[in-house]
């Protein structure tokens, strides 16, 4: 028997899997779809391996994947690994360096345990993109996004099968339009409550949507109102998702984008060892 403990959470209703052992960083290929798939998980779970760091200034380092590969960085997902060291108790309140492929993310354990963390450099590398009658940008907030406002679709829960829909035409759109790297797909309409900025809904690259208002997502949208000189240095940015959570996020400027935080909240929600048997014909997941 093949055992894998794990600690579930979720940030916003976006959940993560984080791996406290049991496969190493070089087995993660052959494991991955049994940790994040069916039957033993759901495709729209960002699973989260625990690495020693090669930075001895970080105290854990991380990859993240999914239901189709690796993902760069995955802002909910650092939410939830922030609480879930807490929960183990390997961190108390304060500033942590944590290890990611993409950079080393500084995350803040607030005293109500709230999180925030400071991204690694955000920016738009495509302003105005016209794919077919749709135009949006192409920005990097530690994963890539194809960034639309206004198509005229309504953010709520009954609509997830036609965002889903026309979310992947995008991706494959600006993909033909000579952006390969593009995963994720981010609309954008007025928020439903008034106390914050902007309603998303985010597609991934599995073909799931974010529950969450997407950390990763939040830095690109933020990167994108810098370059429009949309929102000034230091001022909040509250990022409602499909659900209504909210991430709150805002910048500082730098010569090669911006760096965003980006505060959030993720709550425990399941502790325990995933168990692959050999006899077992979908061990490897479906
Ligand atoms: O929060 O950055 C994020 C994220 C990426 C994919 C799912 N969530």
């Amino acid at each position: 028997m093949k055992r894998i403990p794990i600690i579930d959470s979720h940030t916003g209703g976006e959940p993560t899997r984080v791996v406290l052992g049991g496969v190493a960083a070089d087995e993660l290929e052959t494991y991955r779809r049994a940790i994040i798939s069916e039957p033993r998980g759901h495709e729209v779970i960002v699973g989260a391996l625990l690495v020693e760091p090669k930075d001895s200034s970080c105290v854990a380092g991380v990859i993240f994947f999914n239901n189709v590969g690796l993902l760069g960085m995955c802002g909910h997902g650092m939410i939830g690994l922030i609480i879930t060291l807490k929960h183990l108790g390997r961190i108390v309140a304060g500033e942590h360096r944590i290890q990611t492929p993409v950079g080393i993310v500084t995350a803040t354990l607030h005293d109500d345990d709230r999180v925030s963390i400071r991204n690694v450099p955000s920016y738009r590398k495509a302003k105005a993109v016209k794919v077919g009658n749709v135009t949006g940008d192409v920005a990097w907030g530690g994963n890539w996004f194809f960034l639309v406002a206004d198509l005229g679709l309504d953010l709520t829960m009954k609509n997830i099968p036609i965002l889903t829909k026309v979310t992947m035409l995008l991706r494959d759109a600006v993909r033909a339009a000579g952006y390969p790297e593009v995963d994720h797909v981010e609309l954008f309409a007025a928020p439903h409550d008034a106390a914050n900025h902007s309603r998303n809904f985010v597609l991934c690259p599995g073909g799931e949507y974010d529950r969450s208002p997407c950390g990763t997502g939040t830095s690109a949208k933020l990167a994108c109102l810098a370059a429009d000189e949309k929102l000034a240095p230091g001022e909040v940015w509250r990022q409602e998702s499909i659900l209504g959570s909210v991430f709150e996020g805002r910048y500082e400027g730098t010569t090669d984008g911006i760096i965003s935080t980006i505060t959030g909240q993720a709550f425990i929600s399941a502790e325990t060892t995933l168990i692959l048997d050999p006899n077992d014909p979908f061990r490897h997941g479906i």
